[in-house]
């Protein structure tokens, strides 16, 4: 019954396009609910406590678990809510609704794949986590099932093109509104990013049929961390395409900078992927002025997020002092703390800064050395995408989900609390693995607690490790509250349209794009598009070359 009303709902056949936002968005939660299960469980191991063998015969493994955590969280959740914030936002903003067929086949293409991929997932016959590394080798229907996952994307990129193409078409000469330039500017840098990944699953494809013989590991590596940089402004920019078109208004202000904002995306296509080696300075067969130069490309990609750091910062100032805040700081404690969507997304930022101070360490080529492999990399990036990405999809889902279903949020205070908890819990597991990474040398992806051996070794560090139990339990906690709020509020029978907010909250701008010269040179996208790929070219080029003409091919091994 309760399904039923979540599917047959008015709504639905006057803006269709609700639909297809609800189902990518709650699929992507669901694919969440279960990635997220297994978080605690590391974090419990990494406070020497192994609750694995309570799993079986279920699951076999920590490394099982571990991969079901990447694979589910960062591949899959991340990319199903970028292709419901990055078409649907656009589609509101412009009035325009998108190709109907193809957004469905899009979802199907998306289920179909991630189904695929589950099965040899939940059988642990793809235990390779989320990196892929070869030589390890997954049964064909992984890599076939993430393949046709990820490709459901390219339809996501044609939605918005199609719908920009359109809206110009009857607007000649007016300036693309910001969420939809946000949202151009997005796909295009996915297009570009996501090639390396492409290229690598007809390889791994081509090996897991048995139709090659072997595939080259530093190749494939390679070729995964050209996509695996850039993929973290995937998770990262439809966040950020909401901080900038909804936070403001949701907080009571106005956006100080739209010409900023735009200049911001602009930055991410062009810098975003000719980094990717910042994730191998520890491979051979890379020279090292190669790495140097992406340890320089890094930091100008750090850009953009100094520059929304600012513009957010003094939105949100701008807001507190619309709603009475005096004084240096005073206009902080005016925000609307009590909305649980805006106080997702002033955690989320605030776990933001150390993050991305981290990341300017990892990046720094001598520094990495320090804490490359170490749990101090799970530390950095808990802060990015397991809190600003993850609190900001959660803080959206309690004012989206009402606004396409109908349905007024369930527990609001439960949902408040979900987000202090979450972000409570972030803190205290990302302290003390940044700690036991940096002064104990802690290995990530180690099962330490199945080992007495380690837990000898590291037994230096047990006061930090007791932090890891305590964070693992809150956050179960808050993940239990948070997937009630949602589920309850979706599956609910009561439908009160007047209690939900009825259109997408865009915010105001202050500093408008009418006039700026900065903005005549940011609509410009497909000459930054093109200046883009000249810069991935110039990049990455040479070592591919020679990486594709010295091939050292090897068979497949399974070490689980
Ligand atoms: Fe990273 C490894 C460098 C950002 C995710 N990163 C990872 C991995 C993941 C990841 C998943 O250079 C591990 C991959 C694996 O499995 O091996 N990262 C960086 C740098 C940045 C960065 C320089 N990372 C991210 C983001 C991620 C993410 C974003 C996910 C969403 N990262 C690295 C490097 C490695 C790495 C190396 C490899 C390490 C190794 O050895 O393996 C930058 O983009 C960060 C820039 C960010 C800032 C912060 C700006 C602050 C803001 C907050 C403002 C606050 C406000 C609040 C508005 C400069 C925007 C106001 C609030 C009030 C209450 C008033
Ligand atoms: C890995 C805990 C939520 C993405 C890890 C590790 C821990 C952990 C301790 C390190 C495991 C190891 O290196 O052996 C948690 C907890 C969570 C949570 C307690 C919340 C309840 C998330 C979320 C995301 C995420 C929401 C992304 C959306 C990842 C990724 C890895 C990871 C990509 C790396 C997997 C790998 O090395 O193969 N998590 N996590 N986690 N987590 Fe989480
Ligand atoms: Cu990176």
């Amino acid at each position: 019954m309760a399904v039923k009303t979540l599917f047959n709902y008015d709504a639905y056949a006057s803006a269709p396009e609700k639909k297809y936002a609800l189902y990518m968005m709650m699929l992507g939660f669901a694919a969440l609910a279960l990635g997220t299960f297994f978080g605690p469980l590391q974090a419990m191991n990494y406070g020497g406590l192994d609750l694995y063998p309570l799993l079986k015969p279920v699951f076999q493994s920590y490394y099982q678990g571990l991969t079901l955590h990447g694979v589910l969280n960062a591949i899959v959740f991340t990319q199903l809510f970028a292709q419901t914030i990055m078409v649907y936002l656009p589609a509101r903003e412009l009035g325009l609704r998108p190709n109907m067929t193809l957004a469905w086949v899009s979802f199907w293409m998306a289920l179909g794949g991630l189904l695929l991929a589950a099965v040899p997932l939940l059988l642990n016959e793809a235990s390779v986590l989320y990196t892929f590394y070869a030589p390890l080798q997954a049964h064909w229907a992984f890599y076939l099932g993430a393949a046709i996952f990820v490709l459901s994307s390219y339809l996501s990129i044609y939605l918005v093109l199609d719908m920009w193409a359109r809206w110009r078409k009857a607007n000649p000469g007016k300036i693309t509104p910001l969420a939809t330039f946000m949202a151009v500017t997005f796909w295009l840098m996915w297009f570009l990013a996501s090639l390396g990944l492409v290229v690598e699953a007809l390889f791994l494809i081509a090996w897991s049929f048995g139709l090659v013989a072997g595939v080259d590991p530093l190749l494939m590596r390679t070729l995964f961390w050209y996509t695996g940089h850039p993929i973290v402004y995937f998770w990262l920019l439809p966040a950020y395409t909401l901080a900038y078109v909804t936070l403001p208004r949701l907080a009571g202000g106005k956006l100080v900078s739209d010409p900023l904002a735009r200049l911001v995306f602009i930055l991410f296509l062009l810098f975003s992927v000719p980094v990717g080696f910042h994730h191998q300075f520890a491979d051979p067969g890379i020279a090292p002025y190669w790495k140097m130069i992406h340890t320089v490309l890094t930091m100008l990609v750090a850009v953009p997020s100094l520059i929304t750091a600012f513009t957010i910062a003094a939105s949100l100032e701008v807001a507190g002092r619309a709603n009475g805040g005096k004084g240096l700081l005073g206009w902080i404690g005016a925000l609307p703390w009590n909305n649980p969507t805006v106080l997702a997304f002033l955690l989320g930022f605030l776990a933001f800064i150390p993050g991305g101070a981290g990341g300017m360490v990892n990046a720094s080529f001598n520094l990495n050395q320090n804490v490359h492999n170490t749990v101090w990399i799970p530390g950095h990036f808990h802060l990015q995408v397991g809190t600003l990405v993850t609190m900001a999809a959660m803080g959206t889902a309690f004012w989206l989900i009402p606004h396409l279903t109908g349905k007024p949020l369930v527990a609001r205070g439960m949902a408040v609390a979900s987000q202090w908890l979450w972000f409570l819990g972030m803190f205290i597991m990302t302290f003390a693995l940044h700690w036991m990474g940096f002064l104990y040398a802690i290995p990530r992806r180690a099962h330490i607690s199945g080992s007495p051996i380690a837990m000898e070794a590291y037994k230096e560090s047990a006061a930090w490790m007791a932090l890891n139990i305590v964070s693992g339990v809150i956050l179960f906690i808050a993940a239990l509250l948070f997937f009630y709020v949602i589920f309850a509020t979706a599956l609910q029978n009561r439908r009160e349209p007047s209690r939900v907010l009825p259109e997408v909250p865009f915010t105001e701008v202050m500093s408008k794009p009418e006039g700026s010269g900065l903005v005549q040179l940011t609509e410009r996208v497909w000459f930054w598009f093109g200046l883009a790929v000249v810069l991935v070219v110039l990049a990455y080029g040479p070592v591919l070359f020679q990486m594709f003409t010295n091939m050292n091919p090897v068979p497949g091994q399974r070490l689980w």
